[in-house]
């Protein structure tokens, strides 16, 4: 599958600079900030710079220098977030069946409450 990329959309903006963000991290290769609508104590965004739309995209296309700097950032998240010990939730939904909003890839970082069983 071809994957196209839509650098208009919002993620990208933030990326610009273009709308505002309430950053949590930033790396050469990765973006990290709260989301917009929290669904926990902790919710963070983490996105990386390179126009991805979804992991499939990113773990096929990506360079090794923005895989492990992107996976890198997840950690610093979890740190800056303090939700190691607890434990946390990432999650990166893609396409159609995940139900993804925004196609620039991005995995949420939920914690600071027990968050139930997912299944789906
Ligand atoms: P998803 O369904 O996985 O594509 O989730 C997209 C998330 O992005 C959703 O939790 C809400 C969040 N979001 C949407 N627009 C904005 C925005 O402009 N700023 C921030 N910080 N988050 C946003």
């Amino acid at each position: 599958m071809a994957f196209e990329y839509d650098d208009q959309n919002i993620f990208a903006k933030i990326l610009r600079g273009e709308i505002p963000n309430d950053t949590v991290y930033e790396s050469a290769h990765a973006l990290a900030f709260r989301d917009l609508y929290p669904q926990a104590p902790t919710h963070v965004l983490v996105i990386p710079k390179g126009p991805y739309v979804s992991m499939d995209h990113f773990c096929q296309e990506a360079s090794e220098e923005e895989l492990a700097g992107f996976m890198r950032a997840i950690g610093e998240v979890c740190r800056i977030e303090g939700v190691s010990e607890d434990g946390f939730r990432a999650i990166s939904n893609a396409g159609e069946n995940g139900v993804q909003e925004v196609p620039h890839l991005h995995v949420h970082i939920l914690g600071g409450r027990p968050l139930g069983r997912m299944l789906a």
